[in-house]
């Protein structure tokens, strides 16, 4: 296909459309990780409302996805007034034996940043609200660092925000959130606008390997855009690499053409440890999921020889 670099499109895509949930409008930026012996996930449903809802689905092959016509449940310190299980963009990061899920939601009047845990998908218990407006997307690191469980975010503000950069942040007990540090911001070209964190960091020799979305804005809007970075080990704000030529641009019909045209939004990943294949999901055109593939060893060539 055309404009591709290490990462192939399936030839099947979109691996999910609306058609998936009864009076869905879209599904898109959703999260998906390996659970017991199949995979699991929570989906970006916008339903029929025009209403974001977080949904949880399971599936034999990472390809053909059962999704969950309610909206998932949650249990905890859900904030009064919201109704339980709506918001965007999940992030799923396994720590040991518990799966925390990560979103944008507006518990307050600006888009914030919950956090709740499962370990069987079935009962999720929401921890905390644990960014406050205005910040659109987080993701943690699977593993504590220096001690501290660990994130990257993304402060906004109320809108289609203009701007955005990546920070890094820690916390003692995953509840209580500070140290933050400036990790990389927006540069020029397809990433001249915006930049955002993606999937879970995959840990490496050579240092936490991330992708992430990256903006353009072009006199018809925004463009996003996926590209990658190579971060420190022990100190992850220090960026080792950083593609200056995307990994993956809106290119395809499914990526051009949508609800918000032009959009390539990279949200899960998954690293087959047997064969060095890592399968990435993304939102298409903020309407479907669709998935791209590439060998990891390439991906981090890829990032070493193409950095700014
Ligand atoms: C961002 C988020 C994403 C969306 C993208 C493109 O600000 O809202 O959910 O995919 O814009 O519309």
């Amino acid at each position: 296909m055309a404009n591709e670099t290490v990462f192939k499109r399936y030839s099947q895509n979109p691996i999910i459309t609306s058609a998936a949930v009864p009076d869905a409008n879209v599904i898109m930026n959703s999260a998906v990780v390996k659970f017991k012996n199949a995979y699991a996930g929570v989906f970006r449903v916008d339903s029929q409302e025009m209403v974001m809802e977080l949904h949880v689905g399971f599936s034999q092959d990472a390809i053909n996805w059962d999704i969950q016509p309610q909206r998932m449940k949650l249990t905890g310190k859900v904030p009064k007034d919201i109704p339980c299980g709506m918001g965007y963009d999940p992030r799923i990061t396994k720590i040991g034996d518990t799966y925390y899920i990560t979103w944008c939601y507006y518990p307050t009047p600006g888009p914030s940043i919950g956090l709740a845990s499962t370990k069987d998908f079935k009962k999720f218990t929401q921890l905390s609200t644990i960014l406050l407006p205005y910040n659109r997307n987080a993701v943690l690191f699977p593993r504590k660092i220096d001690g501290k469980f660990a994130l990257l975010h993304r402060p906004s503000d109320n809108g289609h925000t203009p701007f955005g950069d990546i920070f890094y942040a820690t916390s003692p007990d995953m509840i209580n959130w500070g140290n933050h540090e400036f990790v990389f911001g927006r540069t020029s070209g397809w990433q001249m606008t915006k930049v955002g964190a993606g999937p879970t960091p995959i840990e490496t020799k050579d240092g936490w390997v991330i992708l992430y979305h990256g903006v353009h804005t072009t006199c018809n809007g925004f463009v996003y855009s996926m590209g990658g970075a190579i971060l420190d080990l022990d100190q992850p704000w220090k960026v080792k690499y950083r593609t200056k030529r995307y990994l993956l641009a809106p290119t395809e019909l499914y990526e051009r053409v949508g609800f918000v045209p032009n959009v390539v939004f990279p949200t899960a990943a998954i690293l087959n440890e047997k064969t060095n294949q890592i399968d990435v999901f993304y939102g298409a055109a903020d309407t479907c999921v669709c998935l791209a593939s590439a060998d990891f060893g390439e991906v981090v060539k890829f990032i070493k020889k193409n950095s700014y």
